[in-house]
């Protein structure tokens, strides 16, 4: 057994992380307060109505000189670490803590498990900052990693204005050292050195609701392999439905049924680039990718990235699709310990319509191996999900803008995914 399979099978943790939470029962959490932390926070409360004249920073940029200098305290148990991902060990140290502790479906069936490439590829985009990849550590002498945050930088236009902002991403607390206020210590942590760099807005998304969504989606899955997602549990039989018909109804061609796509490769890549920012302009509020920024997101990587397009005679392109590999760690299940999901990235169809090329979308991932493939009702997508097979899923997904008020969107006013 591995020290990845120790972990598994142990979920009590070790004896020092048992001894550490003793200790912090003390400092454990006041829920007399309804959103202690984020009440203090500039973010709009759940309550309140937005109008459009109100819209923009909730404070304004702070002087350089108004920015706390010095790391927020942590109890002396901890101290602040900054992850050094191009390090394969402190990589696979970034790994194991998500992959053990990261987020979970409400019936604690399925994690997600970012792989270390995946965590290679969504941390380091151009611009990256080792010091916004934060973790704390046991302060003892095995100083383990257990907890982290991050943020990029990322340029979002919403409602016609362009901003500077970061995206918040990976914020994860060992299971173990749970409710015990560490959450808004990360958060002020991280806001106080993205401050520092001058920048004061943020997007990030969560299942949870928080003070306060601008725009709530709903996740819909395309089963590619009924069989095993009914053995997982992650989908049921329909009612007078047997297996056999239900393989039936999602079978897939083995080879796409258009001509010319291809996978997205440098030589087109200013033109892709072209495409999908012009497409983005129809969106409420949408993500500006520089041509270094759309080169890293969506140049192929095996098991990581897949962007295919489509090109006319003067070598213009003029479709896009992409899609990411997010798997999930099956909990508790020998047969199969993985789930592999194609998620939904940006996809743009001009001379095609969105949903053959949709439809190429998923015979690509069923041909890579995929057992669904998952997107959120953002941009365009709700039009293809019922010709498509795609069923409404018990999950959803916010979106937050921190600093920033803004009236609610619908999700198809959404021209951004978040990994
Ligand atoms: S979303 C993914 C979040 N991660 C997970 O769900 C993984 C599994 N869960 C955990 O690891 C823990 O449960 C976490 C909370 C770490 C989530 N976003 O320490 P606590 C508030 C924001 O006692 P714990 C993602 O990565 C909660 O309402 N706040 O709680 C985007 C309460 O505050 P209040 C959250 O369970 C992250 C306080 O924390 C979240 O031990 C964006 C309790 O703290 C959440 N997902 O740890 C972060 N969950 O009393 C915000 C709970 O007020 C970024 N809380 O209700 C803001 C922008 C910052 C940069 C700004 C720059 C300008």
């Amino acid at each position: 057994m591995n020290e990845k399979e120790e972990e598994k099978h142990q979920p009590n943790g070790t004896p020092e992380i048992t001894q550490l939470i003793r200790q912090l029962a003390i400092g454990s959490s006041n829920s007399s307060v309804r959103h202690q932390f984020w009440s203090t926070q500039p973010v709009p409360s759940l309550e309140e109505q937005t109008t459009d004249a109100e819209e923009g920073p909730i404070e304004p940029d702070k002087d350089p000189e108004d920015i706390r200098k010095e790391p927020y305290p942590l109890l002396p148990q901890f101290e602040w670490t900054e992850c050094d991902i191009e390090n394969p060990k402190e990589l696979e140290e970034l790994y194991r803590l998500l992959n053990a502790n990261y987020v979970e479906d409400d019936d604690a069936m399925f994690r997600f498990d970012y792989s270390a490439a995946f965590l290679y590829w969504a941390l380091k985009p151009p611009g990256w900052r080792k010091d916004w990849h934060i973790g704390v550590r046991t302060g003892s002498s095995s100083r383990r990693l257990v907890a982290f945050i991050s943020a990029i930088p990322s340029t979002i236009c919403i409602k016609g204005k362009l901003l500077k902002m970061v995206e918040i991403n990976f914020l994860c607390i060992h299971k173990k050292l749970r409710n015990k206020r560490l959450a808004p210590v990360l958060i002020k942590e991280i806001t106080r050195r993205v401050n520092q760099a001058g920048i004061f807005q943020a997007v990030y998304t969560a299942g949870i609701v928080l003070p306060r969504p601008v725009a709530r989606c709903r996740y819909y899955h395309r089963s590619l392999n009924p069989k095993k997602l009914i053995q997982v549990g992650f989908s049921r039989l329909g009612p007078r439905m047997t297996l056999s018909r239900t393989i039936r109804l999602y079978a897939l061609p083995q080879d796409i049924t258009m001509t010319g796509l291809e996978p997205l490769s440098p030589p087109y890549v200013s033109s892709a680039r072209e495409l999908l920012s012009q497409y983005l302009t129809r969106f409420r509020l949408y993500v500006s990718f520089s041509e270094e920024e759309f080169s890293h997101w969506f140049l192929p990587r095996e098991n990581v990235i897949y962007c295919y397009i489509l090109k006319n005679e003067q070598g213009v392109v003029t479709d896009l699709i992409s899609f990411y590999e997010l798997s999930s760690t099956v909990i508790q299940n020998d047969k199969y310990p993985k789930l592999r999901a194609a998620y939904s990235f940006y996809n743009v169809a001009t001379t095609v319509s969105l949903e053959s090329l949709m439809y190429n979308a998923l015979i690509l991932a069923k041909q890579q191996g995929f057992d669904v493939f998952n997107a959120l009702d953002l941009m365009e997508n709700e039009t293809f999900f019922k010709a498509l097979k795609f069923h409404p899923g018990d999950g959803f997904l916010h979106y937050y803008l921190y600093n920033w008020r803004c009236s609610t969107l619908s999700p198809a006013e959404l021209g951004l995914v978040l990994l």
